[in-house]
């Protein structure tokens, strides 16, 4: 895995007196001319680059930069993967700010079991229904066969809701308001994707239960302004609030919000997240009873609401790039990564030391810092490495650095270069990591917004759904105009459905008429191809 023209070229540029930002260096990572065989190159030169890129193969250069990210390892069951630390320490960075938020709204944690027996499984048929065949159901211990199969759980409303009816009985048992940390298992057909469609993923569910609407509807939006800023203040990804049409909302329930966001190097949209309002379907068939202060039977209304490991995913779509993975500084495990940058003749203790230094002073103000002292990789080979783990500024440290009593900090999303005084390093490190946050957030904003589209007529719908973008479009909001639109954009390219209807809508003029049917349009909604 060693090279050695990328160490002589960045310890070159960098002894050079700092010279770094105008050579623009050679990236090793993207290799030669644009017609030659990219892949072998860059392999040779760095063993580290990435082989794709990401507007030209988006597929390929995703699966290569999830595994060279370090953030996957594939697995030799099909559409299961392994998350690595450097994804896992992501989710447990966005479960330390959701638990506490929900333990605010006063929801417990709880932890049902994994297996469903097939009674109550299908005690629900109408909800299972559509999702049969992606259930995985266990049917062996050992060689003998078990009497009844038993199903793994694609989602735990079959599994709680019998429990929610025995444990509520009066008014004083409302509202329930539970939560789990679990697994689910939905074996898809569809080509799978790490985080985006795995076969096993990991996320939070929560199931609530209230005596009336007004408190479920307002524990829906209370819950989907969480997932607003799982995406926009730590994932820095953009997402719109919006509610899902008859067609596309969970059909065991009564309403579906959702955050989506959208990726523009495939042109889809996906859903980053969702919070149903389920009525009193679910009470119904579970028979989910309570009697309230006056001995007056009732039905509880319920919610419930879950957002995913695929939020991981989402991310380094939006984010990542030629050279790899790119991290938003609040949910990297690490944020800044020290790499001493000695060379002939210079005073590679006094370096070392100084990295040492830099790592301890960033820790005890609370960064998640390290430094990368080891003897056997060049600076160089160091650099690739952490861009394609997207670490959010790389601080090196030369002998120049040294002498002035400087560091160099150089931005993983910009590229850009600052020299940092050591006097001022806990500071300005907390400035460049803000700004990291916020520009990659308004970065991908800018970029998603160039995406959306308004449009009025079939015509313009076809054309924009061609060049891949979000469309936003007067709709009259019946099921069957909806499914006319799928049906006609039927393709290899999948078809195009609604995304969502934002909450914020612009003004509607009287007389617009729907896209699609052409009949008096009700509402603008976000239409496009999605995940
Ligand atoms: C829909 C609905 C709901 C709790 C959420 O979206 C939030 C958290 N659940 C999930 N859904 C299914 O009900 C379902 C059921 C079966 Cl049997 C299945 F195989 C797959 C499913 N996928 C989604």
């Amino acid at each position: 895995m060693e090279n050695s023209g990328l160490d002589s070229l960045s310890i070159k540029d960098r002894a050079d007196g700092g010279k770094l930002k105008e050579t623009k260096q050679k990236k090793p990572s993207q290799g030669g001319t644009k017609n030659a065989p990219k892949k072998k190159e860059v392999k040779k030169e760095t063993g580290l680059g990435l082989t794709y890129k990401k507007d030209e193969n988006f597929g390929e250069w995703y699966s290569e930069v999830v595994v060279n990210g370090e953030m996957i390892e594939y697995y030799d069951v099909s559409g299961c993967y392994i998350l690595r630390p450097w994804a896992f320490s992501i989710w447990d960075i966005l479960k330390d700010f959701f638990d506490p938020e929900i333990k605010k709204m006063g929801i417990k944690n709880c932890y049902f079991p994994l297996f469903v027996s097939s009674n109550v499984l299908e005690k629900e048929k109408d909800h299972i229904e559509g999702f049969a065949p992606e259930v995985a159901w266990v049917t062996k211990s050992g060689q003998s066969e078990l009497d009844v199969p038993i199903a793994i759980r694609p989602t735990s409303e079959t599994v709680m809701y019998p429990y929610y009816s025995k444990w509520i009985r009066g008014h004083r048992d409302l509202p329930l308001k539970l939560n789990q940390w679990c697994n689910v298992v939905r074996w898809e057909f569809s080509n799978p994707t790490p985080f985006i469609r795995s076969r096993e993923f990991l996320w939070q569910e929560g199931h609530t239960a209230f005596a009336t609407k007004a408190e479920a509807d307002e524990e829906v939006l209370q819950i989907l302004e969480l997932y607003r800023r799982i995406y926009e203040e730590y994932l820095a990804v953009p997402v719109i609030k919006g509610r899902k049409s008859e067609l596309e909302k969970f059909a065991g329930g009564l309403y579906t919000t959702t955050v989506e966001a959208f990726v523009p190097n495939t042109g889809r949209g996906i859903q980053g997240a969702t919070s149903h309002c389920l009525g009193q379907n679910f009470a119904k068939m579970f028979e989910i009873n309570f009697e309230n202060e006056k001995g007056e039977k009732g039905m509880v209304w319920q919610n419930s609401w879950a957002y995913t490991t695929r939020s991981i995913g989402v991310m380094i779509m939006v984010h990542g790039d030629d050279k790899g993975l790119v991290l938003p500084p609040k949910v990297a495990s690490l944020q800044v990564i020290v790499i001493p940058v000695p060379y002939k003749d210079a005073d590679t203790q006094g370096i070392l030391d100084a990295c040492s230094e830099t790592v301890a002073a960033l820790r005890a103000a609370g960064f998640r810092a390290e430094a990368d002292l080891r003897e056997n990789y060049s600076p160089g080979w160091k650099y690739s490495q952490w861009e394609m783990k997207g670490v959010p500024l790389r601080i090196e440290i030369g002998p120049r650095d040294l002498a002035n009593n400087q560091v160099r900090a150089v931005r993983r999303d910009t590229s850009a270069k600052m020299d940092v005084p050591r006097h001022k390093l806990v500071e300005d490190v907390g400035t460049i990591l803000d700004d990291i946050q916020q520009s990659m957030y308004q970065t991908a904003k800018q970029k998603r917004d160039a995406c959306i589209v308004v449009v009025r007529t079939w015509e313009e719908f076809m054309d924009a759904l061609a060049a891949k973008k979000m469309i936003l479009a007067p709709w009259c909001d019946e099921m069957e105009v909806e499914k006319d639109v799928k049906a006609r954009t039927k393709g290899e390219m999948g078809a195009a459905k609604s995304l969502c209807t934002p909450f914020d809508q612009m003004p509607l003029p009287e007389g617009t008429l729907c896209f699609a049917s052409g009949k008096p349009a009700k509402i603008w909604t976000y239409w496009g191809r999605s995940y």
